[in-house]
């Protein structure tokens, strides 16, 4: 919106020409979603306090959770609030691919809100069904692809990491494959999210790897130096990934351990959403299994943890899925496997920028 109001102003006060530059307004976007859920984290969490919704803490899990039971969650929509107001106010809302990255935001938030509702708030033991919530997300995540495929010039063609002549073109099937990737990270995001600062620390630094790839992909020149994929307009998706980053910062200030406050499925599922819906603007689709690998080795060590499970009749793998439950048995104390997690996923998400250039 202020790029709208403001920039016009260029032509009589020089000044207003920096609403121009995408890096000026994405880092006015960071600071802009982090100021609005550190400030108003406190009164959030209290109204949450107050309306009761506090988690509830399955008994069956490591007992060093028992104590977290009435932390208040859903801590997710002030996480929404501050990214989608720091988008619209520092995006280009012209452009289509932001209008595409906040119907995933909220799409998914909604979805996730839903269930954090019936569970925290009607007190459903349940929430959604899990088949539910997998059909809710796949409709929405086959709209996002089905709208990005039929954009003028969007390719649909996948880009290879590693590999810069091959990027094989999947036409409509691109639906599909980009609808995989949303609702996989979705997904991935929230198993990962079971320790304080677990999910939003490597959330942050997938969105700051995102925030330098889409600046890269919708910068002309620079796309045809690296020669990787360059799509017109992708580069306002940097203003989106700093609103990330900025109210991810802004959250963990409260999620850090001890946490006084979770993220619910609601935060998880659109923040996973929202990384699945910028890969596939980026034409970064297969690297955010490196970018996110840290959520890929979560969901993989609960798919092979649930088929052993079932394959030897009640044999493990892990003391726990998801993976950070092993650790946590193995008897690492919370923040270390916190901090090692978050390690890890600097690692990779430095890999994964190397791929630029090792091509
Ligand atoms: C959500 N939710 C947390 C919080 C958060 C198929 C199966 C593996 C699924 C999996 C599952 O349900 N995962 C998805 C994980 C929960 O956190 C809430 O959920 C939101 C995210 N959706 O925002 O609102 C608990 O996680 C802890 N937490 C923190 N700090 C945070 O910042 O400490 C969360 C955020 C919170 C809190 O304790 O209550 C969760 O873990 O429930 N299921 C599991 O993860 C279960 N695994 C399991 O059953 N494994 C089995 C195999 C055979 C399937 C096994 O390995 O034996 C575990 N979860 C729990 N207890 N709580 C194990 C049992």
């Amino acid at each position: 919106m202020l790029y709208h109001l403001l920039y016009p102003l260029h032509t009589d006060f020089i000044v207003f020409n920096v609403f121009r530059y995408i890096t000026f307004r994405t880092i006015y976007a960071i600071l802009t979603a982090f100021l609005i859920s550190f400030l108003l984290g406190p009164w959030f969490i209290r109204k949450l306090a107050q309306m009761q919704v506090g988690q509830y803490v399955r008994e069956d899990g490591p007992q060093t959770h028992l104590k977290k039971a009435g932390t208040p969650t859903m801590g997710g929509s002030l996480i929404i609030t501050a990214i989608a107001a720091a988008t619209l106010l520092w995006a280009d809302l012209t452009n289509f691919f932001v209008w595409i990255a906040l119907l995933v935001l909220i799409g998914f938030g909604l979805i996730g809100f839903a269930d954090d509702y019936l569970m925290q708030v009607k007190k459903r033991s349940k929430g959604l069904s899990a088949r539910g919530k997998l059909v809710l997300q796949t409709v929405l995540a086959l709209l996002t692809g089905a709208l990005v495929v039929m954009h003028p010039g969007f390719s649909t063609q996948v880009t290879l990491p590693f590999f810069k002549t091959v990027s094989p073109n999947l036409g409509w099937w691109y639906v599909l494959f980009a609808a995989f990737v949303i609702v996989g990270a979705s997904n991935a995001v929230n198993l990962t999210d079971g320790l304080d600062g677990l999910a939003i620390g490597p959330v942050i630094i997938a969105a700051a790897t995102y925030m330098i790839f889409a600046y890269v992909a919708g910068h002309v020149k620079i796309a045809d130096y690296l020669q990787i994929n360059y799509v017109a307009g992708s580069g306002e998706i940097a203003v989106f990934c700093g609103a990330m980053i900025g109210a991810g910062l802004g959250f963990l200030w409260f999620n850090a351990y001890p946490a006084q406050v979770f993220m619910g499925d609601v935060g998880s599922l659109s923040l996973g959403g929202s990384l699945g819906a910028v890969a596939v603007i980026t034409k970064q689709e297969i690297v955010l299994a490196l970018v996110g690998g840290l959520f890929v080795m979560e969901a993989l060590s609960v798919i092979f943890q649930v088929g052993y499970f079932k394959m030897t009749h009640g044999k493990r793998i892990f003391r726990m899925a998801p993976l950070h439950h092993h650790f946590e048995l193995k008897g690492w104390p919370e923040p270390k496997v916190i901090v090692r997690f978050w390690i890890i996923a600097i690692a990779l998400a430095l890999i994964s920028m190397s791929t630029l250039k090792l091509r």
